[in-house]
């Protein structure tokens, strides 16, 4: 298996209650995840470690993983894999939903509230296969119609293994269905060809020391930024300045930071990566894959009052954002685009 590099691993304290396959499944994800995602090693060895050397870890934000919303499979079928692994799902009120991609989404966080800072919560989106055209029906059809018959401790079993070896758990697709398919939504090809593998981490700014080498363009900001929030952690532009510096495009789609309405949830990705895909019949093709995305959560206005050392994750902003995500998810798309 590929290696994971150090300031991605996980470490949960003693005491935890999570259960003891729960780390080992995330290392896994993130392992298939690092080794095709070449823009990842650029954002560590780029724009990480020269700014915060010797750092220990980075810690995750949040998983993405991308699902068909056809019976068996969908946000249902992650569901049933990680309300084991410690998982619970929360339920946003509206729930977050993108009509005009056609896709629903949710997310789960640790039941257990002493490992909520340390393990990623995983945001998960489906299709709503139902509203794209009888063509691409037929073709998701054929990929995952197999789950509607089977017994949920198989289809169980088939989704534990594709994410565990970052696949999907239907053939590998033919360039043909994968045209049919991006002709219609960049959404439903990406899955087609990725299935359960990790869409992208995001990485916590906010739980990042200060920079010992702030850039000169964002140490004012930084300052700014940890006053008015007393933000722990990184300012996200700052941390931009660092990625485009490295060469790394990133997604410009509603401004290089998405903005909450609140302002405190801050979130920016990089274009994902376009790596070589094996599809069958022997055509081989560079299609979008993978991406890296930067999440920075302020204080909550209620913990305005606490020293800058006193603030953890509970106190900082939560969950996501609709108008954020809208603009998140181009970060795929942005790089299916290249192709054309
Ligand atoms: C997910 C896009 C949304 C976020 O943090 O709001 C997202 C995707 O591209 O599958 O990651
Ligand atoms: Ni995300």
């Amino acid at each position: 298996r590929p290696a994971l590099p150090r300031e991605l691993h996980i470490t949960l304290p003693p005491g935890c209650k999570v259960p003891p396959s729960t780390v080992p499944v995330l290392h896994q994800v993130l392992e298939h995840y690092a080794a095709r995602t070449p823009r990842l090693g650029v954002v560590l060895d780029k724009a990480t470690r020269p700014g915060w050397p010797g750092l220990e870890a980075l810690g995750h934000d949040h998983f993405a993983f991308r699902t068909f919303g056809v019976p068996g499979l969908g946000i249902a079928s992650l569901e049933r894999v990680l309300l084991p692994l410690g998982y619970s799902r929360v339920r946003d009120e509206p729930p977050l939903a993108f009509p005009a991609k056609k896709l629903a989404a949710t997310w789960f966080r640790a039941t257990d509230p002493a490992a909520r800072a340390l393990l990623p919560r995983v945001f998960v989106s489906e299709l709503q296969v139902e509203k794209l055209s009888p063509r691409a029906q037929e073709v998701i059809a054929r990929a995952a119609g197999w789950a509607a018959a089977a017994p949920a401790d198989e289809v169980l079993v088939q989704v534990m293994s594709s994410l565990l070896t970052g696949t999907a758990p239907w053939p590998t697709p033919t360039l043909a269905d994968y045209e049919a398919l991006m002709a219609e939504s960049e959404y439903a090809a990406w899955v087609l060809a990725h299935g359960y593998s990790l869409n992208h981490t995001a990485l916590a700014l906010h739980r990042l020391p200060p920079s010992s080498s702030p850039t000169a363009a964002a140490t004012a900001a930084a300052t700014a930024a940890a006053t008015a929030t007393g933000g722990p952690g990184a300012d996200i532009t700052d941390f931009n300045g660092r990625l485009q510096a490295a060469g790394l495009d990133l997604n410009p789609e509603g401004g290089l930071v998405k903005v909450s309405p609140d302002q405190l949830l801050l979130q920016s990705a990089v274009v994902a990566d376009r790596v070589p895909f094996a599809f069958a019949c022997g055509a081989r093709r560079d299609i979008a894959a993978a991406y890296v995305e930067f999440v920075q959560r302020l204080r909550l206005p209620q913990h305005a009052g606490l020293a800058a050392g006193q603030v953890r994750e509970e106190h900082l902003r939560e969950g996501f954002e609709v108008g954020n995500a809208d603009r998140i998810f181009e970060s795929t798309t942005l790089a299916a685009g290249a192709s054309k």
